[in-house]
């Protein structure tokens, strides 16, 4: 499918109106079955390191098998290092018809992540919280909250099952909530949400929106639309594909994605982006953070 300018149009007012939007077969077809099998190859790819790896932006997060049973691969980010499959795909003719109506012609992405929830994984829930709290160089924004859209592409069906996601429409009203930044220091991935949680930052868990997805529909939200999902409780895995893109304009941080609408590879070297020590330590390397302990 080519994304027409009306479905474009009113996914965009639709995200305005209530935090979140989805468009159902943003790709579809053969497109599904590659984004399938190169998301796979990252698995695999992911599968090589024995913990949490880092080169540049490139990373792989790993639940060890020393500590799991079994070896897990959790996360990917910035894909574009090693896949030409997800380097054309954040910045496809699709994605620029989906967000230009939101952030204009020049646009920066500052996250690409693979999410995987493997059976079995156990650490794969996300309590809810707002994405704000992971922009921590907030100097290097203007109007951060107005100028950022998050993407959700599923690859694998997403479902109440399996871990979809779960957003509360209306919540980007409200401002900064500070859910769970006190609990278990602060993890997002570790324990579950409370709804007495939800409700006393004034939020109806009545109110949750499950957006399943079949592969290939893309779900929108913004930095301020509270999210989460549950732990894999299925046989099958839930991968999903999330980018957060910028008007340009108004941020220091991110690879450019499209240039006055036209789409810009990725340099030579990585740019800064949510990867506060991109420049401490560029070589690639192993990090022993045991934060799900
Ligand atoms: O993968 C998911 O279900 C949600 C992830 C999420 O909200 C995040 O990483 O900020
Ligand atoms: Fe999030």
């Amino acid at each position: 499918m080519t994304l027409s300018r009306s479905a474009a149009r009113q996914a965009a007012e639709q995200y305005r109106e209530d935090g979140y939007a989805v468009v159902r077969q943003f790709i579809d077809g053969d497109e599904v079955l590659r984004l399938r099998a190169e998301t796979d190859r990252m698995y695999r790819e992911g599968l090589r390191h024995h913990a949490t790896w880092r080169h540049g932006n490139l990373a792989f997060e790993i639940l060890p098998e020393a500590d799991f049973g079994q070896r897990y691969v959790i996360q990917a980010y910035w894909m574009s290092w090693i896949s030409a499959y997800f380097e054309k795909l954040r910045r496809s003719e699709d994605f620029f018809s989906l967000l230009d109506p939101i952030l204009g012609p020049d646009i920066k992405q500052v996250a690409q992540q693979i999410h995987w929830k493997p059976p079995g994984a156990g650490l794969t829930g996300y309590r809810f919280h707002q994405d704000l709290r992971f922009r921590v160089a907030r100097d290097a924004y203007c109007d951060i909250t107005g100028s950022t859209v998050n993407t959700g592409l599923a690859i694998d069906p997403s479902t109440r099952d399996n871990g979809c996601l779960q957003v509360i429409p209306g919540s980007h009203r409200l401002g900064y909530l500070g859910l769970s930044d006190d609990s278990d220091g602060g993890q997002i991935m570790k324990g579950l949400t409370e709804a007495d949680e939800l409700r006393a930052a004034g939020l109806d868990p009545g109110k949750i929106v499950w957006l399943e997805q079949e592969p290939g529909d893309i779900a929108l939200w913004g930095l301020l639309t509270v999210h989460g999902s549950l732990p894999n409780k299925s046989q099958q895995d839930r991968a999903f594909a999330i980018s957060s893109y910028v008007r340009a304009a108004n941020s220091d941080r991110g690879e450019w994605a499209f240039r006055n609408g036209v789409s810009t590879p990725l340099g030579a070297k990585p740019q800064l982006c949510k990867y506060e020590a991109l420049h401490d330590r560029p070589e690639p390397h192993y990090v022993a953070d045991k934060w799900y302990a």
